[in-house]
């Protein structure tokens, strides 16, 4: 079975005119991706339904089971209009009382991006569903969008992020909706100002997913002519610092990163004549095996078929290839010898108790995962080695390390560094240390 799936033909997806380089183990990473999502017990992302439906194959039944589970969720939250969400979290009784606490939850912390990504798959759906109960959808992302926006306007950022935000502009301007123009301007300005770094990442992939905003709203012609030449120069300034910043390896940012700076490249048409697009591709492709979590590989498998997500703007339901099946992850084996890594935890911001809490050396078989080592780390003195995670699609988030919980609402997290400080590029499942190293788990600001 595994044989035959490698053999078989890639279907060529040609979209815009950008190479989709049509190997099999593009199409080995699609199953992989429907294998993760058809796995019960985690729960349905909106960002994986969205790679499924850009890639080249599907098994169309499965999809169609993933956007069910979708629905059950946002429509729940969101099926309702705002006024109705207002008015519950002011004491009014509903029938549907879990329905109601639903609604309640969504009118207060904002959910920008992962409303915007359900939005993008639902526009990428064929055939098309039903547009009426998209507008309640519609409005609660433009209402989150505000609240990002006043967020930013008091803290010098928005709530979530601007990750998170201009995931938003993007998926209104792909259902072809407008935003005030100082919505816009404010990430306009963000970028012009450099504003999208924090504490241990890239910017990479904010600003490729800011850049794509922009070049939907200029192509789509949702802004003044002023303001479109703003965002076309902002675009032209964006794809330019990727080029420079492509490493000799051929990764922009890093290998994660990659494939959304490449979908700048897509949305823009310069796929084909600029040389820094084929070489990361050809990196990307001797790196398909990074790929490991569901997030990562739905947000590499666009640019694998040739596609940015503003072709969802112009997508056409044909008839699609319903030939793909699900391929399960094999896991890394770990073993047989023993390996020791130094683990430390850090604590330097105001909560915390002291700095340095834990600092032991932990014995753990040669390939386990950092997962696997704070699952033996030893007690220091009377204090247990306690820890928490969080399930995402991007993999097991750390959340709590020896009962200190990270608050997100005050852009706390744990962090993961390397001995020599550096922050590491995966996380706690897919990190796998090396004999001898040094972790360091810091509470950090971002
Ligand atoms: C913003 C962001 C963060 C923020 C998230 C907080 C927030 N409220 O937004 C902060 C700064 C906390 C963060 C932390 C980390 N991040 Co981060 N993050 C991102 C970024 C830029 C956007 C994520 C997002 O908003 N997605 C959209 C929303 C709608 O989807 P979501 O699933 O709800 O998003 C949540 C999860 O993605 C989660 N999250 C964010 N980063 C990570 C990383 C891991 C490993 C996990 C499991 C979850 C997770 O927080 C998001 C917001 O709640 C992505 C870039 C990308 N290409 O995806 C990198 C990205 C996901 N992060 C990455 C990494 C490596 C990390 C860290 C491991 C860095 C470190 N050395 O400590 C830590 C996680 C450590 C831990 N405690 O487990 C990598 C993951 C690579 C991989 N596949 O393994 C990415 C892809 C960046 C990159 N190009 O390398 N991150």
């Amino acid at each position: 079975m595994w044989l035959l799936l490698v053999l078989l033909p890639a279907a060529a997806l040609p979209a815009r005119g950008c190479r989709a380089p049509g190997e099999a183990a593009v199409r080995v990473l699609s199953a992989r991706l429907l294998g993760l999502a058809v796995e019960p017990g985690l729960d349905a992302d909106p960002g994986v339904y969205v790679g499924l439906r850009l890639a080249g194959e599907h098994d169309l039944r499965a999809e169609q089971r993933y956007l069910e589970r979708l629905r059950d969720t946002f429509q729940g939250r969101y099926g309702r209009s705002l006024d109705s969400a207002s008015h519950s979290s002011h004491g009014h009784r509903h029938r549907d009382a879990e329905h109601s606490t639903d609604t309640r939850a969504a009118a207060q912390w904002p959910e920008t991006g992962r409303l915007a990504l359900y939005l993008l798959g639902l526009r990428a759906t064929c055939p098309p569903p039903d547009p009426g109960p998209q507008r309640f959808l519609v409005t609660w992302l433009k209402y989150y969008l505000e609240k990002d926006w006043k967020g930013s306007r008091r803290h010098g950022h928005p709530l979530t992020s601007y990750y998170q935000y201009s995931l938003g502009v993007l998926a209104l301007c792909i259902h072809h909706k407008r935003v005030r123009e100082e919505v816009i301007q404010r990430l306009l300005v963000a970028e012009q100002h450099r504003r999208f770094r924090h504490a241990g990442s890239s910017t990479v992939d904010t600003e490729a997913v800011a850049a794509l905003a922009f070049a939907c709203l200029e192509r789509e012609q949702l802004v003044r002519s002023r303001l479109a030449a703003e965002l076309r120069a902002a675009v032209r300034g964006i794809r330019a610092r990727f080029v420079a910043a492509q490493s000799e390896d051929g990764f922009i940012g890093n290998v994660f990163s990659t494939p959304l700076a490449m979908q700048v490249f897509i949305a823009t048409d310069k796929c084909r004549t600029q040389p820094a697009y084929g070489r990361a591709m050809a990196a990307l492709l001797q790196r398909l095996d990074a790929f490991t979590s569901a997030a990562a590989m739905a947000q590499a498998l666009p640019v694998l078929h040739g596609r940015s997500y503003l072709d969802i703007a112009s997508m056409q339901c044909k008839e699609e290839p319903d030939t793909l099946t699900p391929l399960a992850l094999e896991p890394l084996s770990v073993g047989p010898g023993n390996m020791m890594v130094r683990l430390v935890v850090e604590c330097p911001v105001p909560p915390c108790p002291q700095h340095l809490l834990y600092d032991l050396p932990v014995p753990v078989p040669t390939g386990a995962s950092l997962l696997d080592l704070l699952r033996v780390a030893p007690a220091q003195g009377p204090q247990n080695f306690t820890f928490e995670t969080q399930d995402t699609s991007q993999g097991p988030f750390l959340t709590s390390v020896l009962g200190l919980a990270a608050q997100p609402q005050e852009r706390h997290y744990w962090q993961l560094l390397g001995g020599l400080g550096s922050s590491l590029q995966m996380g706690v499942a897919d990190y796998r240390p090396e004999d001898g190293e040094t972790v360091i788990l810091r509470l950090s600001k971002w």
